[in-house]
């Protein structure tokens, strides 16, 4: 079954744009699940994306099951971690950091994943995930030991994006870090959309509807915005349907 991300690639036919709220099990307080996802199901947020560099083992699962109590969106894990991984959720964004070059995040971590996956309903998509700097040390870069894209190296950037689609991802996800102090440019996110035919997403340090609607204009297909809700939760009043 692959209708998580086929219905990506409809709505994006469909010239709709999707945006992704991703929670961090890690720092999310599970009594708030209720009033939080009434604010997710009456804004524009068409996914729930769920995942942390560190988080303990079975605190996703137990917070996968609470909010698909209170949402139909769906649920795709962007796991920090093996352990995240849980059949609860509806997809699985299976990443690899093709800007690093730890094997681990390129392709350890998925070996082991397998035992989790094998027999499994959860719809795994290969995705491409390509860290650009982004002003500060963001926690990827920390927890992966690798170094990301310096941001004006922009053919590398394009050229790591169409290598990940080469090798079969389909998705590339542009990521400038969670909290990222600049996020995505206009130029960067352009530049690697031109060329790629998979869809686009695009996350890290965007604050404002301003700069949600400047990733999509730039070509973004799904925008990911984590930090900002868990500032201010009253950004979900700009962002309603
Ligand atoms: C992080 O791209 C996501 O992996 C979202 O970033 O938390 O800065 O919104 P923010």
């Amino acid at each position: 079954m692959d209708a998580i991300y086929k219905n990506i690639q409809d709505s994006i036919s469909e010239g709709e744009k999707l945006l992704a709220v991703l929670i961090d099990p890690d720092k999310f307080l599970l009594e708030k699940t209720f009033n939080f996802i009434d604010k997710v199901n009456k804004s524009i947020a068409t996914h729930i994306f769920v995942g942390g560099s560190l988080v303990e083992e079975g605190v996703t699962e137990e917070l996968v099951l609470e909010l698909k109590k209170y949402t139909n969106l769906p649920v795709v894990l962007f796991p920090g971690d093996v352990t995240q991984i849980t059949n609860k959720a509806d997809a699985l964004l299976f990443l690899s950091l093709l800007s690093g070059r730890n094997p681990e995040y390129l392709i350890g971590k998925h070996i082991r994943a397998v035992s989790k996956l094998k027999g499994s309903s959860l719809e795994v998509i290969p995705t491409g995930y390509i860290l650009i700097e982004s002003g500060k040390v963001t926690a990827v870069e920390k927890v992966t030991g690798t170094k990301p894209i310096m941001r004006n190296n922009l053919h590398n950037i394009i050229d790591t994006a169409i290598a990940g689609q080469l090798l079969g991802m389909k998705l590339i996800y542009l990521e400038a870090g969670s909290g990222a102090k600049y996020g995505l440019t206009k130029e960067i996110i352009k530049a690697v959309k031109n060329e790629l035919q998979v869809p686009l997403i695009v996350g890290g340090g965007l604050r404002t509807k301003l700069q949600i609607e400047n990733a999509y204009e730039a070509g973004a297909d799904i925008v990911v915005i984590g930090t900002a809700f868990e500032d201010d939760e009253s950004f979900f009043d700009e962002l309603l349907k």
